[in-house]
């Protein structure tokens, strides 16, 4: 995926399947059916304090999933040019984002789970935590 090329419009939001009975709900995510890219990495932000923001960065070239595992939060996509909030408050639904997006995550509700599943190992050098340096990156098309 071209880092300088990738918008909001390219992270649907994506029903996950769900196995329903009496006894409650399961979802299963499997790498090659539901999810657009190998898994390699799983994390999840919890006890977010009220009022806080996470996020306000980029990546160059992860790709991640994220659940609503429990609660609700919104999501504020923003590729360099066009910016949507996006909602995510229930646990079969999963917003796909792409490289090259910048993503700020607020109103955590009390209780939240924000549950991830990643396509590349952790790695600081991925980041573009700058937003003036995003937006250059954004705008200079010889990037790869
Ligand atoms: C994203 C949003 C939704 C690790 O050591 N390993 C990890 O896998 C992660 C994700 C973080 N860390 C360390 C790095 C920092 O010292 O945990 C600390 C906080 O990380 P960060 O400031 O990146 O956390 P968030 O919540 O702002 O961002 C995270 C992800 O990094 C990011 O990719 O999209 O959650």
């Amino acid at each position: 995926m071209v880092l300088h090329k990738t918008t909001i419009y390219d992270c649907p939001v994506m029903e996950l399947p769900k196995i329903h009975n009496r006894a409650g709900n399961i979802t299963a995510l499997n790498a090659a059916e539901n999810i657009p890219f190998d898994i390699e990495r799983v994390y999840y932000l919890y006890d977010v304090p009220g009022g806080e923001t996470r996020g306000g960065h980029a990546h160059k070239g992860l790709q991640q999933l994220l659940v609503a595992a429990s609660g609700s939060f919104d999501i504020l996509l923003d590729d360099g040019k066009n910016r949507k909030m996006v909602s995510l408050n229930r646990p079969y639904f999963g917003l796909y984002l792409v490289p090259g997006i910048w993503r700020e995550l607020v109103n955590f509700s009390s209780g939240a789970i924000c549950l991830v599943l990643t396509s590349q190992k952790y790695d600081e050098t991925d980041y573009i935590r700058d937003y003036d340096a995003f937006k250059g990156l954004k705008a200079d098309r010889s990037n790869p």
